[in-house]
């Protein structure tokens, strides 16, 4: 797979592809990162813009992982030293899912968000910025956003501050961050700023095939155990030749494809003896003819996650 295509793979938008082959060409060594809220339960959402990085790294690029505590803190999360203490828990977690760690910085915010130069471009750029853009931008990030506090309004300017002063070429995240990566796009010029490109994953659905949430029990997080992850998946909304809503598929197109060359499915010779896939497309169009049962692809579905996630149990012991 070549550069850009690797990049490119996955991915729901690139804003714009243009300004990235433009990079590409000029730039040997570019720079890109992710942002996260320290939290709790990493969960495969987290790991998409994870595998993106590992994409990132293995095209060339140097890899800055921001460890958001501020942000966090900002967002209602917890204390700043709660938060802080998750952070490296956090980044275990990121290496052990194979980011290379002598390719990686790992940066936390509050290292570098409350000096002088940083809170003075915060100011200007809330100058530019009206509160009811900040607020829009905040939609599908903020929390309790019905009763948002001014925190939450600083918040994105912190956000586009950190691509400038972080020195990234790409800036990369769910789609959930777009508004605010549109708001720095066309504010970071006028302060004096590269304009940054920005990589888009998709959000993907839970196990049920509705929108993942802590409380629905409907998501893989990194630290569930084997067992965990086998009783999850038999529950899973995988209905038999459906490829359009199905989590189960879009574990291995997101998740377990980009780690292997080749997927087995096992089954007993009476049922038709193991099948073999090359790429998630071929295992699509098996899966849509009714070739693979729904039983059969979330058994192999468990036994690929739970290797992809004993690495990171590992690190938890
Ligand atoms: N907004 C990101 C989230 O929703 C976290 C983040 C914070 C990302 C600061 C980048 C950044 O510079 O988790």
């Amino acid at each position: 797979m070549d550069r850009l295509e690797l990049i490119k793979r996955n991915v729901q938008e690139i804003v714009t592809e243009e300004e990235l082959e433009g990079l590409l060409n000029k730039k040997e060594t570019p720079r890109a990162y992710v942002g996260y809220e320290p939290s709790g339960k990493i969960h495969m959402g987290h790991v998409l813009t994870v595998n993106k990085l590992i994409d990132l790294q293995k095209a060339g690029f140097k890899i800055t992982v921001l460890l958001a505590d501020v942000h966090a803190y900002l967002n209602r999360k917890g204390t700043l030293e709660e938060v802080r203490k998750i952070a490296d828990y956090n980044r275990r977690c990121f290496i052990a899912l194979g980011l290379d760690e002598e390719q990686t910085d790992f940066v936390y915010g509050s290292d570098f968000q409350l000096g002088a130069e940083y809170m003075l471009n915060v100011l200007k750029l809330s100058r530019a910025v009206t509160l009811n853009r900040a607020k829009r931008s905040m939609d599908e990030v903020g929390r309790a956003m019905d009763d948002p506090t001014v925190s939450q309004m600083v918040y994105p300017l912190m956000q586009a501050i950190d691509i400038a002063l972080l020195e990234v070429d790409v800036a990369v995240g769910g789609i959930d961050q777009r508004k605010i990566h549109m708001l720095a796009r066309e504010n970071l010029k006028s302060l004096g700023f590269e304009t940054p490109i920005c990589i888009h994953t998709p959000i993907l659905l839970g196990l049920d095939g509705t929108k993942m949430a802590s409380s629905k029990d409907n998501f893989i997080s990194v630290d569930d155990t084997e067992e965990e992850i086998y009783r999850k998946f038999k529950k899973a909304f995988c209905k038999m030749g459906d490829v359009e809503e199905n989590p189960i598929l879009a574990l291995f197109r997101y998740h377990i494809f980009p780690r292997y060359e080749t997927i087995v499915i096992e089954r007993p010779e009476k049922f038709g003896g193991n099948l073999v896939y090359n790429s998630y497309s071929e295992m699509e169009s098996g899966f849509a003819e009714e070739k693979v049962h729904p039983m059969d692809l979330k058994n192999s579905a468990a036994k690929y996650i739970n290797e992809i996630l004993d690495p990171v149990r590992k690190v938890l012991l």
